[in-house]
């Protein structure tokens, strides 16, 4: 700490809070100091030689001279290996049990002393020193583990360890949670440590709130998703591959992982990128169902002013005939920033507000903090204290922080206990009207004028009984918190959907819920990385996301309002949300011209909501995301796997979004098959790139041939619209008719298929006579 830092933290927070932060960044440092010992001497270890093999249901036991390591392939064909005693549970990302064993792998010798577990659709190669190879049943190799490294405290503690990895010279890395500079991860190191970046962040910025040892890697000889099951503090360095580098010789790909502490054990999946995220839906859990509501536009700002504004704002979008499902209200409604209260000052009848607005159908949505003013006689804060629910240090006192509403504590939500006591919080949230919630500020961040803004890493958690610090419960804290939130709504509330997302999170949140971009920067490199982190998350399992359109700290353009907007219109999280100071950001605000076309996407926003919402549960049942690479059905194509600027939504559009300022043409790769640009009805083939206009009217939105998107008529009704198949082909799509919020939808999934008959489209319902809907044919028949 030196002046500078205590200028700063006064000039950027105010002198009492700057303060409170120098005293907490002080403080910190103090439990830590105590709490966490240096680390001193350390001793290297490998696993040394292979000496021993023992079969085991689904794969075997090795033992090595210095650690053993454990081998097991699931039914399914899902891999799990882990070192040094590891096991699938106690984890944090896991839905429940882990999967059973495939008892029909059988464990073999392989060359030079190795052994090698093969089962129905993988092999698992390990070698005498220690290096596991996953390999395809063809024995294609998808990943080499090298021998890894540990390196242990000599006065006893948590081992560092290092995991070197390899990959084809072909393979493409994705994932590592939501990373601004995605979705292709190219060279660079990514730190596994949930963090607020602090202000309006970009492409370069990382890492940032939701980090995740998840990575889907795309190759020729197939596609896989490893995932280091480890919450602990880490980094990996990933390093593209190269064909035919030095003297001819492919070089791999290679990712480096280095963890602070905790277990080494590996899942890895292998098959169809679409495989690979059906078997991490089930190994960690199907995401949640938004309520189809959630799925609409929503607008949120920090600085609404007060009821009379909100309740203008949501006047403005249905006086101009703009659809609008939600407002959220930023920690400006809450008395003073606190948690779990309201401003009646500037809310003097907030059930009332959303009581009206929800007539108009407009949801209010609530921030929530984790963090608590410790301050006597707070409701949060006396319950709170009551049921002993706030993280304390190793001495036994309560941890103090300092984020919005001052000093502050925080709930320990890796204890059941306190997740339970958080969850009933929501009551008073429900009391006000409040149908959805937006948790925030839970990496989990506390100020701090130097040093990391977060908790110390000395301080104590339950986790769950096992006790531990926040070395480890750090980077599942927010995790922790949507479960706490999403359990207390289903029980306050049995009868409709929990509706939250979250800043901060890990492996497995999409079970609760969804998240979003955080504070994005405004300008055209925010928008990529708006794109990127939305790609990057589906691929990570965690399908609904969004980001802030317009960007979080500045004043956008009207052009690039206009093309953020028409983006986003495209993502699961359609929502506007700017903080200060930033001007007001409705679509009236940028001119008729903008308020046209922003008007127009809105529109066809809404008139896709029943592909949306069929869309949100095939993301349920399949855990395939929303929101998908070009690649996701052809990862074979090396060219589609390096294209960033477009997605897939579902299986039937592809969403050109224009990323560039002054551009009305784009070019747009388009995988293979027929593709109709669905302003125009042109059709193009692909594979191939195509240049679509993109006037400031719109985005180049294509149709796959042969594809039945579910819309909304102009009469309500749900419709399909089909595409005409190419001729010798056939086409299929979805419907899965779930109007509601309600926790027992109606699942059942329809499903169509279409074909060229004479001039016409033939459309056909599985298993019915009819088709059942209205049914619009669009594109061309012949040709
Ligand atoms: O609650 C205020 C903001 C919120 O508007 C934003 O969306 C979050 O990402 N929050 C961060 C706290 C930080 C404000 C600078």
């Amino acid at each position: 700490m030196d002046g500078r830092d205590l200028v700063r933290s006064v000039a950027e927070m105010g002198t009492a809070q700057g303060l409170r932060a120098v005293r907490a960044a002080w403080r910190r440092r103090r439990t830590d100091a105590v709490g966490l010992p240096a680390r001193g001497a350390e001793r290297a270890r490998v696993p040394g030689l292979l000496t021993d093999a023992e079969e085991r249901p689904g794969g075997a036991l090795l033992r090595f001279t210095r650690s053993e390591l454990r081998v097991q392939v699931s039914a399914g064909g899902t891999v799990f290996y882990a070192w040094d005693g590891a096991a699938p549970a106690p984890s944090y990302a896991l839905r429940g049990n882990p999967p059973e064993p495939d008892r029909r792998a059988v464990l073999e010798p392989d060359k030079d002393g190795g052994w090698r577990v093969v089962s129905e659709r993988v092999k698992v190669v390990v070698s005498r020193h220690g290096a596991v190879e996953v390999c395809t049943r063809g024995g294609m190799v998808l990943r080499r583990e090298l021998p890894p490294r540990w390196w242990e405290p000599l006065t006893g503690g948590p081992a560092r360890w290092v995991q070197r990895s390899e990959v084809a010279a072909d393979a493409r890395f994705f994932g590592l949670g939501g990373r601004a500079a995605g979705p292709r991860l190219r060279d660079g190191s990514y730190r596994l440590w949930n963090t607020d970046p602090g202000g309006g962040f970009g492409p370069g910025d990382d890492p940032l709130s939701v980090t995740m040892p998840v990575q889907l890697v795309v190759a020729d000889a197939g596609t896989h998703l490893a995932f280091y099951d480890n919450p602990w503090d880490g980094r990996v360095v990933l390093r593209e591959g190269e064909e035919g580098a030095g003297s001819g010789h492919d070089r791999p790909g290679t990712s480096e992982l280095r963890m602070e502490g905790g277990p080494l054990r590996t899942w890895v999946l292998v098959g169809t990128p679409a495989r690979v995220l059906r078997g991490w839906a089930v190994l960690t859990g199907a995401p949640a169902l938004p309520p189809s509501w959630a799925l609409g536009h929503h607008h949120a700002r920090l600085g609404f002013g007060g009821q009379r504004e909100v309740a203008l704002i949501a006047a403005g979008y249905r006086d101009r005939g703009l659809p609008l499902s939600a407002i959220h209200l930023d920690i400006d409604h809450l008395d003073g920033n606190r948690v779990f209260t309201v401003d009646h000052e500037r809310f003097p009848a907030l059930p009332k507000l959303a009581k009206e607005l929800r007539e108009q159908g407009v949801r209010l949505v609530s921030v929530v903090d984790p963090a608590v003013k410790a301050e006597p006689g707070l409701a949060a804060y006396e319950s709170g204290r009551a049921a002993d629910a706030f993280v304390r240090d190793g001495r036994g006192e309560t941890v103090r922080g300092v984020v919005w509403p001052g000093e502050t504590v925080f709930p320990d939500f890796t204890d059941p206990r306190v997740r339970k006591w958080w969850g009933g919080l929501y009551a008073e949230r429900l009391r006000q009207g409040f149908s959805g919630f937006w948790h925030d500020m839970n990496e989990p961040v506390s100020f701090a004028a130097f040093g990391e803004a977060t908790l110390p890493r000395s301080a104590r958690h339950a986790l769950e009984g096992r006790g531990g610090d926040h070395r480890e419960a750090h980077n599942v804290y927010g995790l922790q918190m949507a479960r706490a939130g999403f359990e207390g709504l289903r029980e306050l509330r049995p009868q409709q959907r929990p509706f939250l997302f979250s800043r901060s999170g890990w492996a497995g949140m999409q079970r609760y819920g969804g998240t979003w971009s955080g504070d994005v920067a405004t300008g055209w490199p925010g928008l990529r990385a708006s794109l990127a982190l939305v790609l990057g998350l589906g691929l990570c399992g965690v399908p609904y996301s969004g980001p802030d359109v317009g960007g979080y700290d500045g004043d956008p353009s009207p052009e690039l309002y206009l093309r953020w907007f028409q983006l986003g219109a495209y993502l699961p999280l359609f929502r506007t949300h700017s903080g200060h100071p930033t001007a007001r950001r409705e679509p009236w605000e940028f001119g008729g011209q903008v308020l046209e076309h922003a008007g127009a996407v809105l529109r066809e926003r809404m008139r896709l909501l029943p592909y949306w919402v069929t869309l949100s549960h095939i993301a349920r049942r399949s855990g395939a995301p929303y929101v998908r690479p070009l690649w996701w059905n052809t990862p074979e194509d090396r060219v589609l796997r390096d294209c960033e600027d477009a997605f897939l939504l579902g299986d039937a559009l592809l969403v050109a979004p224009v990323l560039e300022s002054g551009a009305e043409r784009r070019a747009v790769r388009l995988p293979r098959g027929r593709w109709y640009d669905t302003a125009t009805g042109t059709a193009y083939e692909g594979p191939g790139q195509v240049v679509l206009d993109a006037p400031l009217s719109r985005i180049p939105v294509l149709a796959r041939a042969g594809s039945v998107i579910p819309v909304r008529g102009d009469d309500g009704a749900v419709e399909l619209e089909v595409w005409a198949p190419a001729p010798g082909r056939s086409g299929k799509g979805f419907l899965v008719e779930d109007p509601g919020d309600g926790s027992r939808p109606r699942t059942e999934l329809q499903r169509f298929t279409t074909r060229l008959r004479g001039d016409g489209v033939a459309v056909e319902r599985e298993g019915a006579r009819d088709v059942g809907y209205r049914v619009r044919i669009r594109g061309v028949t012949a040709g």
